[in-house]
């Protein structure tokens, strides 16, 4: 079993129901079990064209799939939540992204684990600080990474 982070995100639709949605699929996924999830924080957008606030959260799992597979489940609930995807960046329904798993380095066009951005995103750092604040990254763990974005 490895623990697995999630980062969700909506800025489309019913925002909250759609997080909800997500939680609820992830769970039922046989192979996955959702341990713990952040509150759910609205959040300004960062890059891609000018779009709705977002709300954000990020979920702990535990799992025993691997990262393949899991960047597969998590497309297919994006996809069953009315996921188009258009504009780079742009407005959606449901975003799930693998943030972190245990043991896994990545670095593929398709998959990259740990997420090449996440220590620099105040939009998954502040959920993340919440329910896994010594989580490990490169750069330091989360709330020392989070705390380099505010100083
Ligand atoms: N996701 C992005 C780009 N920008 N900004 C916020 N606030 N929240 C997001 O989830 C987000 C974003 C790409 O996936
Ligand atoms: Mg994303
Ligand atoms: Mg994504």
């Amino acid at each position: 079993m490895s623990d697995l982070f999630v980062g969700l995100g909506s800025n489309l639709g019913d925002r909250g129901e759609n997080l909800r949605y997500a939680l609820r699929q992830l769970n039922k996924i046989k192979g996955m079990r959702l341990k713990k999830y952040s509150r759910f924080h609205r959040t300004t957008p960062v890059g891609g064209p000018v779009q709705n606030n977002f709300l954000n959260a990020v979920a702990w799992l535990e799992t025993d799939l691997s990262p393949r597979q899991i960047l597969a489940l998590l497309h297919t609930v994006e996809c069953r939540r009315g996921r188009v995807r258009s504009v780079a960046n742009g407005p959606r329904t449901l975003d799930l992204d693998l943030l972190w798993q245990t043991g896994i380095s990545i670095e593929s066009e398709r998959l990259s684990v740990p997420h090449p951005r996440m220590h620099e995103r105040r939009f998954v750092l502040e959920p993340l600080n919440e329910i896994a604040p010594r989580l490990p990254l490169a750069q330091g763990d989360v709330t020392t990474c989070l705390k380099a974005l505010t100083s």
